[in-house]
């Protein structure tokens, strides 16, 4: 298997997110990508390679250009006012969003939907990386590959056509389904991240070229909150081809094993020539902000049942903060995926 690799990562560096009424210490921090780098060297899992230096045009297909020129400025705007403090919003539209406002401040609150991912000095090199680590993955794909994994960070399932958030700005593994698509694929996503994919859920919504599905702890009483309801099919076009799984706090792989065969009979239904997995690793029990009960043993069973769908496959880094085992657990997956693949 082949990894691609960027240390322009470690530029999205993050103080602080709010947390239950306090500015607590960034979750999403770039030790993260560090262990899944250490572990995957470990493991002798393949090469591991930097990007090509592809171009990333097809972001203003996916993210609206206001919504990236936003990004691509805001923190040269913040900095000339706050010399020490990363960007955060603190006031948002209450009803509806319109138009951007000309103030910083407004506009943090309208490309933002939540106060735990700040814009840092280097967050637009990284997010851009990361995108050209994932598409310099899709490439082996294209080359023939049977799967690739981009190692990338901040992650992306969270950030919709005009707006970021749950550490998240540029939808990665949306990015890779569209570029996978203009290039003549048929491309399912499943993610299997312990929070809803909502923006990749947004990205695709009215479309029926791309399936998307999502396996996630219950809205009702998870983040994202407005997002990841059973009830949200698709619209007009995309009517069907989107699916939530929604489960509750402390499943175990018993009941994530049901949703994963349906999501699994799903995207098999959908007769796709390819698949993208938002791997996210957050299901683990001891997750320090997820309430799922997955244990060690349960990932090499996920990545063995990802792999009986006998497709070429795309895996893209998403959440995942038990830096104790989040490497272990990727690699678990990847590794059981790679040997069942091998055999079938
Ligand atoms: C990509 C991804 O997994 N994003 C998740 C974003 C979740 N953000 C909200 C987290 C709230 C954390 N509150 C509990 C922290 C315990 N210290
Ligand atoms: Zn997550």
């Amino acid at each position: 298997m082949i990894t691609v690799y960027s240390e322009a990562h470690q530029q999205h560096h993050g103080a602080a997110e709010l947390d239950r009424g306090r500015l607590v210490p960034c979750v999403e921090q770039p030790a993260r990508a560090e262990a899944v780098l250490q572990a995957l060297t470990a493991a002798n899992l393949g090469p591991i390679v930097s990007p090509d230096d592809v171009p990333i045009d097809i972001l203003a297909r996916v993210h609206e250009v206001g919504y990236l020129h936003f990004l691509k400025t805001a923190f040269t705007r913040w900095r000339q006012v706050h010399p020490d403090s990363d960007a955060l919003p603190y006031c948002w539209p209450p009803s509806g969003r319109g138009h951007p406002p000309p103030s910083l401040y407004g506009q943090l609150g309208h490309y933002a939907y939540d106060a735990g991912t700040p814009i840092t000095a280097g967050t637009w090199e990284a997010a851009t990386a990361a995108v050209r680590v994932t598409l310099s993955a899709l490439r082996h794909l294209h080359a023939g590959a049977r799967m690739a994994f981009a190692l990338c960070r901040p992650p992306g399932h969270h950030a919709g056509p005009d707006y970021y958030g749950g550490y998240c700005f540029f939808n990665n593994a949306a990015v890779a389904a569209q570029a996978w698509t203009e290039a003549g694929a048929r491309v399912a996503i499943l993610d299997v991240d312990y929070h809803h994919g909502n923006g990749t859920q947004d990205l695709f919504y009215r479309r029926d070229d791309v399936l998307v599905i999502s396996i996630h702890a219950d809205p009702a009483e998870e983040y994202p909150f407005y997002w990841g309801h059973a009830d949200e099919r698709g619209e007009g076009p995309g009517r069907g081809y989107n699916h939530n799984l929604p489960l509750p706090w402390g499943t175990g792989w018993t009941g994530y094993r049901e949703a994963l065969d349906q999501a699994l009979s799903l995207v098999a239904a959908f007769k796709p020539d390819g698949l993208v997995v938002s791997l996210g690793l957050d299901t683990y029990a001891q997750d320090p902000i997820a309430r799922f009960a997955l244990t060690s043993d349960d990932y090499p069973l996920l990545g063995r049942a990802i792999a009986t769908l006998n497709l070429p496959t795309l895996f893209v880094l998403e959440g995942g903060y038990h830096l104790a085992t989040l490497g272990h657990h990727t690699v678990a997956v990847l590794r059981s995926f790679a040997l069942q693949a091998a055999t079938s």
